[in-house]
């Protein structure tokens, strides 16, 4: 009895050993397990369901396979794809949950969530986020014809390639004090995400109580994985693509 955790592949055409390695990932480990939550930015970009990628099948039908063997999966928005709606969620039969969320993992409550909300230090990212966040600027978008959709996000993303080059490390790292308002905000003690690229199990104390923070990793050269049993035993592992 497993639950597994997953985030940031940011699944591209221009990568399709990721894409290999999820589906193999799926078919070798997610079967055998509980559930699946994926805590954001499955794929790198996302101008709306519609999209004909044929990516996104595959993806769609493959998580449509390991719902149907028993294993639910749950999705939560990363900052990349927080465009992806209900449409794909039926067809992947993934569950949407909010962007936090606290979950019961054997017993244990547990904050989840993409991680970009804590990453409180980049005004730039926090303006830019207001903007495509407001639903009426959702709207206007998603109603554009693709290939506009295409061309804006193309050069958003371009211009966004270029910007984090001068960004500092610190600066891309969550805030602490962030860190411990979400956790006090939602009263538990243990706290999952992924976004910045840099998994570790952190200790924390807050309000005298031990509390751990598990940052996943991104799917680069290898892929990583949260793995929690009904013990508590928790393992952040990485393994070849
Ligand atoms: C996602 C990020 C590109 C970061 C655009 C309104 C606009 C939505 C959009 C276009 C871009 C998502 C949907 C993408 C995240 C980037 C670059 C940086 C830091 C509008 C609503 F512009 F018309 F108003 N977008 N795409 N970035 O390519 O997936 O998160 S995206
Ligand atoms: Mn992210």
């Amino acid at each position: 009895m497993t639950t597994l955790f997953i985030a940031d592949l940011h699944l591209s055409d221009n990568e399709p050993t990721i894409t290999a390695g999820f589906l193999a990932f799926l078919q070798r480990e997610a079967v055998h397990a509980d559930a699946l939550y994926i805590l954001g930015d499955l794929f790198e970009f996302w101008i709306g369901d519609d999209d004909p990628n044929e990516l996104h099948d595959i993806v769609a039908q493959a998580l449509a396979e390991l719902h149907d063997k028993g294993v639910p999966c749950y999705f939560i928005h990363g900052n990349r794809d927080f465009l992806l709606g209900k449409d794909f969620a039926k067809r992947s039969k993934m569950v949407l949950l909010p962007e936090e969320c606290v979950i019961d993992i054997y017993g244990q409550k547990v904050l989840i969530l993409h991680g970009d909300t804590l990453c409180i230090d980049d005004p730039g990212y926090l303006r830019f986020r207001r903007y495509i966040r407001n639903p009426i600027i959702q709207k206007i978008f998603l109603s554009m014809p693709l290939f506009l959709r295409q061309k804006i996000a193309g050069k958003l993303r371009r211009q966004s390639k270029r910007s984090n080059r001068t960004k500092s490390s610190l600066m891309m790292d969550v805030n602490p004090l962030a860190v411990i308002e979400a956790v006090k905000a939602h009263q538990v003690v243990h706290m999952i995400h992924g976004h910045t690229h840099r998994p570790a199990i952190h200790d924390m104390t807050i309000g005298g109580r031990l509390s751990q923070r598990v940052v996943l990793g991104a799917w680069h050269d290898t892929g990583s994985v949260l793995r929690v049993d009904p013990n508590d035993q928790i393992e952040l592992a990485s393994f070849p693509l």
